[in-house]
Parts: C-alpha cells; structure tokens; sequence
C-alpha cells in the first residue's frame, strides 16, 4: 500500500537514513556524445553527465541555490535552485536494465522530494510529500532506488512548491539507454526553459493570479540548457539524436530544426515510428520529443532551432557543424526498439470522465474529512497556494499543499484497464501528466491523434482526448496539469490503483 502520513517517518525511511553514507558517483565518458562535450559557447558548460559501468548507478543530489549568470552583463548572475553545480545538471545517463540509487540531500531552507517524471516506477520512490514519503526537510537526505523499466528521456523535479523551485532551475535529467538502438553519430539533451528575470538578474514572481487563472505566467526570458541562444556543436555529417525537453513551467513549444530534414522517434522517451518533424508536435510543460536529423556537411555550417509555437518562429539555439566531416551514409530513420509498455484491453475497459475545469463551475473538498485535516501538522509556509482556480471532477487540491491530502479522485482495481476520457472544458491547454505510468493515446473528438503512448498529453481547449492505461501499478498516482500555476492552484489530484 502506498505510504500514509502518519508516524513522522516510515520504518522504511529510517533504515534508508540508516544507511545513507553514499558516495556520489560520477563517472565522465558515457555521457554526451564526445563532440558535444563543452560545446556550448560563452563558458557555459555542457550537462555533466552521471553514469556507471555495474549494474548500480549512484548519484547524489544536493538541491541547493547556486548562484549562475542567465543574463549578460551588466546583469548579475541569478540565485539559481539545482541538483548539481550548475544548471542544467546533472545528467544522469543509465543503460536498460540498470539500478539507480539518488540520494537527495536538501540544503534548502524548506522540504522538498524528487519526483521521477515518466518513470514506471514502484509508488514509494514516486516522490510526492505526505503521498508517497514523508517530505525530506532541511538538512534531511532520503534515497530513492529503482529500476527504470523502459528505456527513454525522463527527468526529475520536486513536487511542492514547484513553481518557484522549478522556475529556479530545480531539474535534472535522467536517460536510459536502449541496449539495441540505432548508432548516432552524437547524442544530444536540449532544455527548453524560460525564466522569469528581472533586468538586474534576480528573479520575479512566478505565480500570479492573473497568469494562474489563465494560461500561465510566461518567462521573461528563453533558454536552452540556460544559455540565451546557445550553438550546439554538432559533428559534421552526423545523424543526430537531439532529445529535445519542454521543462518550462508555463510555454507551450512545437520545435523545428530549420535547414535540415528533422524526424521524432519518440515522445516522452517512448518509441514512435519516425515522423516528419514539419508536421507538428506542439509539447506542453514536461514533454519531450527525440528528434533525428543530419548535421550540415560541413564545418561551420549551421541549423536553427526554432519554435514555431508562435507568430513568429523563434530561435531558440544554433546547431554548428565541426571536426571533418563523417564519412557519406544513407539517412535513414530507423524506428527505436518498441518499449514494452503493458497493453490495455479495451475491449473490457470501462470508460472514466476526467473533467478539467475552472473552479467556478466547481465544488472543491467534498469529502474531506475536517477532523482528519484537524490532527495534520501546520501548514508549510513554503509548500502552499492561497487560492484555487482549477478542478478536475470537480475536485480541487486543497489550499496549502500535499499536507491536506484529499481523498483520491477514483480508485481503480488492479490489472483491469481504462479508458480516460479528458474532458477539458475550459479554453486553455493544459499538458495532463500521469504519474508512476504511460497512457496509450487513443482518439481525440477534435482532430487526428497520432497513436503513442506518452506520460504528458496536451490537452486543447475544449477538446475530448481517450487515452488508456492498464492498471498493473498499485499505489496512488498523482494525476494534474504541468502548468505548474494550474497544478498549484487546483488542477491535481490523484489516481488509487488498488
Ligand atoms: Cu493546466
């Protein structure tokens, strides 16, 4: 069952803090592909990536603020929050098959938890505070170990007050190598980030009623892997995997590569046969896409990265070709090896309602057990909205955080499948996000889906999208929007798989 907040900490925990002498582990070599390592310009350095050879991969994860320049001079550098010494860090690059084990050591000032973005992965290493673990407090450590099931581009992020700790820089990326995939000739991770500066550097506020309420607060300023602009060197004549992340806590993307022929052989690190990059995949807040394409012929030659998400197309980075150029080959893109995703029998599956809504049209904490909330501790100044604009059946999550834990919004029985269907009834997208499985995207009633199984789905204004999962996973799931204002104030809530 899943982890209940009642003792201050489960026996399990305290044998894990027993037992947390960790060494950090950070092995160079395997991580970005060779050409790509410092590749990004102004001193900026690459993603430090994190691996190992055994079938143990230990890492450990000290979120603290850190200062880092974002803006140029004569702006100041910005107090970044991160796992590792600089954003974006670290990158954690595991093969199939292999063991993590993360030690988080908070050195913030508040308490905080990972949470494994994508991964299917067992409910007590899901990192929701008061859902899954007790929330790991200043000065605290707690170990998560898992076995990524599925190889992919995942990430890991907190999951309370996370629209200042995101919009901070508070993110890693975690990889998992196919054991059989296709040769490239580079390998590279792309974050797509904004962040909310002001002109001196420092940052402004990241959650605002009028962008709560409607489609987000935007950025004040665009960023790949925090570099405004960046070149990516790329070698020449390359095919080029670009896993290409939207961690921003508000933008909606739909990313091109400008001058060359771009596929996606995958979205949320799930395999998909290959599809013309041109045709669109427009990614909320959390979703990713792995994009082939092949690096100009030359050196110094070059490619755009662009959103088209937007009246205009905005360069986001430039792809620069060097070293001599890779010998001619056929490009050919070849289709990932099939993850294997447990398959949902629709032909049982009970259709679900999931309704996506603005509160107005909503009645919140029916249910809730006033005497429950009555014996829970006092409210985390640092983990809490002051208000409530979205629902989903119309249940919001209530005011101050996952310390008022309100009764799931369904329970489902293990091993049967379902069918959700995402209603969203209000006129703004919202990226929907599963936790601890991957839907199988089925049909939408406004427009043409294109079958893949994802852990983030966009959701349009006024759209009904089916997607279907098979309840094998016990636990509770956090289910919500990754608009990260909307996922705070309301549009959360969590799935039982009993
Ligand atoms: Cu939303």
């Amino acid at each position: 069952m899943p982890y209940r907040f009642a003792p201050p900490l489960s026996r399990r925990a305290l044998l894990r803090a027993g037992g947390a002498a960790i060494a950090a582990t950070a092995l160079g070599g395997t991580g970005l592909a060779a050409p790509t390592a410092g590749a990004l310009k102004a001193g900026l350095a690459a993603p430090r990536p994190v691996s190992a050879d055994g079938d143990l991969v230990e890492v450990e994860l000290v979120a603290k603020q850190r200062m880092q320049r974002i803006l140029a001079e004569p702006a100041a550098p910005s107090p970044l929050i991160t796992y590792a010494d600089h954003f974006p860090g670290p990158v954690i690059r595991m093969r199939k098959g292999q063991r993590l084990r993360a030690t988080l050591v908070n050195e913030l000032d508040e308490h905080t938890s990972i949470h494994w973005h994508g991964i299917r992965l067992p409910n007590l290493e899901d990192g929701v505070p008061y859902l899954t673990q007790p929330p790991t407090g200043p000065g605290e450590r707690h170990v998560y170990e898992f076995t990524p099931p599925d190889a992919g581009s995942f990430f890991f992020h907190p999951h309370c007050n996370t629209v200042e700790l995101l919009g901070r820089g508070l993110a890693g990326v975690l990889i998992v190598e196919e054991p059989d995939a296709p040769k490239f000739d580079a390998d590279l991770v792309c974050l797509v980030k904004d962040w909310q500066l002001n002109k001196d550097g420092s940052f402004g506020t990241f959650l605002t009623d009028r962008g709560a309420s409607r489609a987000g607060t935007f950025g004040s300023v665009s960023t790949v892997n925090g570099a405004i602009e960046p070149v990516i060197e790329v070698p020449a004549n390359g095919d080029i995997r670009a896993r290409l992340y939207n961690i921003d806590s508000t933008r909606v993307v739909d990313l091109r590569v400008e001058g060359a022929e771009g596929w996606i052989i995958a979205v949320d690190g799930n395999p998909l046969p290959p599809r013309r990059l041109e045709e669109g995949w427009p990614m909320g807040p959390a979703m990713r896409i792995d994009v082939l394409f092949r690096a100009p012929a030359k050196a110094g030659q070059t490619l755009r990265l662009t959103n088209v998400y937007s009246a205009e197309p905005r360069p986001l980075a430039t792809f620069r070709a060097v070293g001599p150029s890779l010998p001619n080959k056929r490009f050919k893109p070849r289709a990932l090896p099939a993850a294997d995703i447990p398959e949902p029998d629709l032909t049982d599956a009970p259709i679900v309602p999931m309704a996506f809504s603005a509160t107005a049209v909503a009645q919140s904490f029916d249910g809730l057990d006033k005497a429950v909330l009555a014996g829970l501790p006092a409210a985390d100044a640092s983990c809490l909205s002051a208000k409530t604009f979205w629902a989903i059946n119309q249940q919001s999550w209530p005011e101050g955080g996952h310390e008022h834990l309100p009764p799931p919004l369904l329970t489902l029985e293990k091993g049967r499948s379902y069918i959700f269907e995402l209603a969203n009834l209000t006129p703004h997208l919202h990226p929907i996000h599963i936790h601890g499985y991957t839907f199988k995207v089925l049909s939408s009633d406004g427009r043409k889906v294109v079958p893949h199984h994802a852990d983030t789905v966009l959701l349009e204004p006024k759209e009904r999208l089916r997607v279907a999962i098979r309840a094998d996973n016990p636990g509770d799931w956090m289910f919500h929007c990754h608009i990260i204002e909307h996922q705070d104030t309301g549009m959360m809530g969590y799935i039982r798989v009993a």
